[in-house]
């Protein structure tokens, strides 16, 4: 059943998003008409700079995972520093936002020192990052502390469940990540969950969060037909994604970086998971 927050439009929820990242990203989302998250799985740094390039007027946001490139390997000089300033001029040119799929796991203080600091310094660069619940609230008030020190909107997504099999995420854990995000310590930073379907919306679900409450949803393990990839990866459509389980955000990766024509399967996600939501929405 979709709940009252899946049944809005991006545009409106725009406006109250309890997030500045939140309230950015679904602005881009309703005015590029996109709600694709491209997830650039490559390992070399100009052949990512290339595809981006191409794919950036199709997306609302592009996902990097910046320790699988090899900058060492790459036989141009792009290092760390010019590669993600290069991502931000792109992300500036084609009106999309950055998202490190860091997926931190450590207790706060830990977690302080590998988005701040380290060789990636992602922090400064990378728009919204992600993090698993289990170690408990420090790792959100440690992340809290490095985004309010950074001078422009950081926005944290918790892992409440995986697309991978067997994964120990949905369920009571979901619960009890949601219960965590909904602190109103971070409320201007925790904008949303990877999940599976939507997560709490106030009176729509278990009515705890109010009516205010709008968490953005993003949704890998997204394919134009259901299937896997035999390392436990599990592929729903955008239509069952979007439409059927009010995810807002689709993030897909091989799907299109391994299409033999990036952009104009890029823009059948885009196209699919758009008509997925406009349908959601005015069903809704
Ligand atoms: O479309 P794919 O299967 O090529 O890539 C999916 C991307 C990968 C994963 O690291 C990531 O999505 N991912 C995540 C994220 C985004 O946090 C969580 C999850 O449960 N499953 C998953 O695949 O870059």
């Amino acid at each position: 059943m979709p709940s009252s927050t899946s049944t809005l439009t991006y545009e409106s929820r725009s406006q109250t998003h309890p997030t500045a990242a939140g309230r950015k990203l679904l602005q881009i989302i309703s005015q590029k008409r996109t709600n694709l998250c491209l997830s650039i799985d490559h390992t070399d740094p100009d052949k990512i700079l290339t595809l981006v390039q191409k794919l950036g007027p199709k997306i609302c946001l592009l996902k990097t995972h910046i320790d699988i490139i090899s900058f060492s390997s790459t036989t141009t000089s792009t290092t760390i520093k010019s590669f993600t300033t290069k991502l931000q001029a792109l992300a500036q040119e084609h009106t999309f936002m950055i998202f490190e799929d860091r997926k931190f796991a450590d207790i706060g203080s830990t977690v302080q020192h590998q988005y701040r600091g380290g060789v990636y310094e992602i922090a400064s660069w990378a728009d919204i990052t992600n993090a698993h619940s289990i170690p408990g609230p420090g790792i959100i008030r440690g992340l809290k502390e490095v985004a309010d020190g950074i001078g422009e909107p950081r926005g944290l997504l918790l892992l409440a469940e995986m697309s991978s099999k067997g994964n120990l995420g949905g369920g009571e854990y979901q619960e009890r990540t949601l219960a965590m995000a909904r602190n109103k310590e971070w409320r201007g930073f925790v904008m949303g969950f990877i999940a599976m379907k939507e997560v709490g919306g106030g009176s729509g679900n278990d009515g705890e969060g109010g009516e205010e409450e709008d968490f953005i949803v993003m949704t890998p393990g997204v394919g134009l037909q259901v299937g896997g990839d035999g390392l436990g990866q599990q592929y729903r459509t955008p239509e069952e994604v979007v439409g059927r389980d009010g995810c807002d955000v689709v993030i897909v990766g091989r799907g299109i970086v391994g299409a033999d024509d990036p952009v104009a399967v890029a823009e059948v996600y885009r196209e699919r998971s758009w008509e997925a939501y406009e349908g959601r929405v005015k069903n809704g």
